[in-house]
């Protein structure tokens, strides 16, 4: 009863933004990103009868508190299903996912979770199973058990049963370029999950956000399915920009970007003026991501570089769904 497994991270171009239900996530709308080969979490799961309750190690170091109830609720959901009410599970999870790096390392950790625990207990999911198993740990989790551009659908059923990402095209469609610009932070972070809440509740400008997705998602879809990079890059770009247009709106009023986020995307925008296509697309926090084509790599890494406040930055290709051991 033991089994290992591997996921990525993604980054979304179309973000997820609120939630309609806290306890089982289930989301506002419809979302869709790429799976991040750079960036990676391994977790092996090994149920056993002489365990009196679970164990949870992160880079080898015993987890306690509130993220350790995060993966013992989690785990909740597969003794639930199985009946199995007092079987417990050592956990041990490898994150090749650096902190600073501003990926939620929620995504791939999920991810690798549900598919170990699963694959442990011999439960022959399909991924739409696994990936509503995945959405109930961390909403953007259920899009990284699939490789290539995945669409989260929001569903509608109260129970979150339509509530399952699916791929829109393989790792291997289309060549792009992701680069984590990482900068020197100085404020901690409002949490994607507070802030997103807050946001919801109050901001004047969430009914805009909402009423803008179904045409992008349009969009951009299409624009992925005919490698058009100016397309999925402007839609990307200009959704990370409305979503971050809500927090503005929001009572009290907060932002995720500081003065060095601005700098790169001045410079994301000066490189397009050079004729240069990048664009850029930001999370819950102050790093920013700039996707561009191979043939650029190296010009814009250069010029991202020598933006004031850039302290590393780190390039992924398209990454691709859970692998098991
Ligand atoms: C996303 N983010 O689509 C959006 C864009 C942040 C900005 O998903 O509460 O860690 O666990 O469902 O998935 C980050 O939030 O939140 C996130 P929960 P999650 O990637």
């Amino acid at each position: 009863m033991r089994a290992t497994a591997k996921a990525h991270t993604n980054i979304a171009l179309i973000k997820y933004w609120g939630k309609r239900d806290e306890q089982l996530i289930l989301p506002m709308n419809n979302s869709l990103s790429v799976t991040l080969d750079g960036f990676f979490t391994e977790t092996t799961v090994h149920f056993r009868d002489d365990l009196e309750t679970d164990s949870f190690t992160l880079n080898g170091e015993e987890v306690s508190g509130v993220p350790f109830e995060r993966v013992t609720k989690f785990l909740d959901l597969f003794r639930d299903y199985t009946g199995k009410t007092d079987l417990f599970a050592k956990v041990e999870s490898i994150n090749h996912v650096p902190t600073a790096a501003g990926f939620a390392s929620s995504a791939s950790g999920f991810a690798a979770l549900a598919a170990a625990a699963a694959k442990a207990l011999d439960l022959n999911l399909s991924e739409k199973e696994l990936s509503i198993f995945t959405r109930q740990g961390s909403g953007s989790a259920c899009r990284s058990v699939y490789g290539g551009f995945v669409e989260w659908e929001k569903g509608e059923r109260e129970d979150g049963s339509d509530s399952y990402a699916v791929q829109i095209a393989p790792q291997d469609h289309w060549d792009i370029r992701v680069a984590a610009v990482i900068l020197t932070a100085k404020e901690k972070d409002v949490p994607s999950r507070a802030g997103m809440k807050l946001t919801v509740d109050t901001s004047v400008f969430y009914d805009g956000w909402l009423k803008s997705i179904d045409q992008d998602l349009r969009d951009i879809k299409a624009g992925i399915l005919a490698k058009d990079f100016e397309k999925v890059g402007s839609i990307a770009e200009a959704n990370c920009l409305k979503m971050h247009a809500t927090t503005l709106g929001a009572a009290p009023p907060f932002t995720y970007w500081q003065d060095t986020t601005l700098g790169v995307m001045h410079e994301v925008w000066q490189l397009r003026k050079d004729r240069i296509p990048a664009y850029f697309t930001i999370d819950a926090g102050p790093n920013v991501k700039v996707l561009y084509l191979p043939e650029d790599e190296e010009k814009i890494l250069a010029r991202l570089r020598s933006v004031k406040g850039v302290e590393d930055i780190i390039v992924s290709k398209v990454g691709a769904g859970i692998s098991y051991k």
